[in-house]
């Protein structure tokens, strides 16, 4: 018995740090969309709104949602004490920041120590793009119309990758 997730309440739980994380994180709610997974958007900052990051992480689970999705740049905090505070999967997407590229927002994100796991992803719209990916893999295990969304979209991809340079010249 599958269950089918379209249509109904979020299912993924896109945070980022800031406002300025949107422009990244838009890949994430793109890839989504063309999946027809359900998810919410919400500016929760680690380091700005603390309490609203309890509040969130502490009541995801009850709330429906299956993956968190965190992007932050910088001292990126808010994907390891997101995952700190819920059992449910967190995928970290680095934004690219100003000062050191997103290396900074990569290193803070993936260097978690051990006991409290944050799936990390590439810095900026790719990594926020297979974010995305990820979150409708982990949710296709349980949700058949999805997984054939999912086939189809990599389908898709595969057939727009010219062979030749002639071809899509
Ligand atoms: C982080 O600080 C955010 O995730 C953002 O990437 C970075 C800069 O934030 P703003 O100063 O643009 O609000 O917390």
């Amino acid at each position: 018995m599958t269950s089918t997730i379209s249509d109904a309440k979020p299912a993924v739980g896109i945070i980022m740090g800031s406002r300025s994380d949107w422009p990244t994180l838009k890949a994430t709610a793109d890839v989504l969309d063309a999946l027809n997974v359900p998810y919410e958007t919400k500016v929760v900052s680690a380091h700005r709104t603390p309490k609203r990051l309890y509040d969130y992480a502490a009541t995801a689970q009850d709330r429906g949602l299956k993956v968190i999705i965190a992007g932050a740049g910088g001292a990126a905090h808010l994907p390891g004490m997101t995952a700190s505070m819920t059992m449910l999967p967190v995928l970290g997407v680095p934004v690219e920041s100003r000062a050191l590229k997103g290396l900074d927002s990569l290193l803070s994100i993936a260097q978690m120590p051990a006991g409290v796991p944050v799936g990390t992803l590439a810095i900026g719209q790719a990594g926020a793009t297979n974010a995305g990916l990820l979150a409708a893999g982990i949710l296709a295990l349980s949700d058949t119309g999805l997984a054939a969304r999912l086939a189809a979209w990599r389908a898709a991809q595969t057939a727009s990758i010219a062979e030749t340079l002639e071809d899509n010249a």
